[in-house]
């Protein structure tokens, strides 16, 4: 072996076995330094090519780059080994216990109107239906057209529906805020094939606003698409919900024929109070003295027009939908008596309202507090 040439096969060695040492990154990091670092000793061979002949360097030249390369890869899958065993160490240290309690009581708290979506999910999801949603801003067709809503019909008048400018329309259609969530059980019947149980909750829009009435508002409507589907199933369906929401056996309806385009027949709901300690409470005998009845609901058979328009033959496939405010049942459940003052995000009210989030609605623990 020459001797003022250095022997890169034991500087290789060498290297090779301080990077097999290095027990942590840092320690590893340091044999970088050393091999491949501005003064280091690989480097510093590197800089020797420059003085060298060019037939020298022609021999010289890669094996030292071959060296540099063969270092750098150890040293890389040195770090990738090292890393992996302090990832190993945290997961095998770090451990979270998810079921103990809280440190400290959360601060936030849950809207009524929350509470009353995820009550109305808990109570639907046990007769089978699934929650559906879909756009606050429609078309025509899936707001109106679909739902066999004329042109002519007063719901679309333009002191009804918040409409969007003409240069935002869809394929020549008007675009709009939704004004009740029917749009997305069209989407749900033109994209899915019956049989169809689902409830579609969410905010809508109406260009009004006193009292009683907000521009956005809450509303949930329910839909049933099967073979020999009839008033009955509706009847029944409704009564088992609302029993089920205001956590009572003693609770009457009352069907009214009534009229609504998209479904033939068509009925309203009313439920019948009672009076206690001079309040009016949902339940108890209507007929008696100082109750009576209440309108919560609308419903009927799913209009066949409605059916067809999904491209669904009605003479096998029928349903039943109704819809109800979900802000006046919230108000009727836990003795609200503003509605404006559901959205005026006031921390008083909230906190005085609001539900804890550890709260949760169950069947079996009850929907409502
Ligand atoms: C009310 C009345 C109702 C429906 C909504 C509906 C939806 C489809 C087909 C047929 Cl896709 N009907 N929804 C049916 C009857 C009444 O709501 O007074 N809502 C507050």
């Amino acid at each position: 072996m020459d001797q003022q040439k250095p022997d890169l096969e034991q500087l290789n060695t060498d290297l090779q076995a301080a990077i097999d040492v290095a027990a942590g990154l840092d320690a590893l990091d340091a044999v970088r330094v050393h091999a491949l670092g501005k003064n280091g000793v690989v480097t510093g061979l590197l800089k020797t090519l420059g003085k060298m002949s060019p037939e020298e360097r022609q021999v010289e030249g890669p094996k030292i780059n071959g060296l540099r390369a063969e270092i750098a890869a150890a040293i890389e899958s040195r770090k990738s080994a090292l890393e992996a065993d302090l990832l190993a160490a945290r997961l095998s240290s770090e451990t979270l216990d998810l079921s103990l309690p809280p440190k400290e009581m959360p601060k936030g708290s849950i809207h009524p109107v929350s509470q009353v979506m995820d009550e109305l999910a808990e109570i639907f999801a046990d007769l089978g239906f699934a929650v559906a949603t879909g756009p606050e801003i429609e078309d025509d067709w899936h707001n109106f057209t679909a739902l066999n809503i004329p042109e002519t019909h007063p719901a679309r008048a333009m002191h009804d529906t918040f409409y969007f400018g003409e240069e935002q329309q869809r394929d020549g259609q008007p675009m709009m805020l939704r004004t009740h969530t029917s749009p997305v059980q069209i989407r749900t019947m033109t994209s899915e094939k019956p049989p169809i149980r689902i409830i579609a909750p969410g905010r809508t829009y109406r260009s009004d606003s006193d009292a009683t009435h907000t521009p956005m508002f809450h509303q949930v409507e329910g839909l049933v698409i099967d073979r020999d589907i009839h008033m009955g199933h509706l009847k029944w369906t409704l009564e088992t919900f609302v029993k089920a929401f205001f956590e009572r056996d003693d609770i009457v309806l009352r069907f009214r024929p009534s009229y609504f385009p998209f479904t033939e027949p068509s009925a309203e709901v009313d439920v019948g109070y009672s009076l206690k300690d001079g309040k009016r409470i949902i339940g108890g005998d209507p007929t008696k003295e100082d109750g009576g009845w209440m309108e919560i609901l609308g419903s009927g058979m799913v209009n066949r027009r409605v059916i067809e328009a999904c491209d669904l033959d009605p003479d096998e496939w029928q349903g039943f939908a109704f819809g109800c405010g979900i802000d006046r049942l919230a108000m009727l459940k836990y003795g609200m008596d503003d509605l404006r003052a559901f959205f005026d995000g006031d921390l008083r009210w909230i906190r005085h309202y609001g539900f804890s989030v550890l709260d949760v609605p169950t069947l079996s623990a009850g929907v409502g507090a």
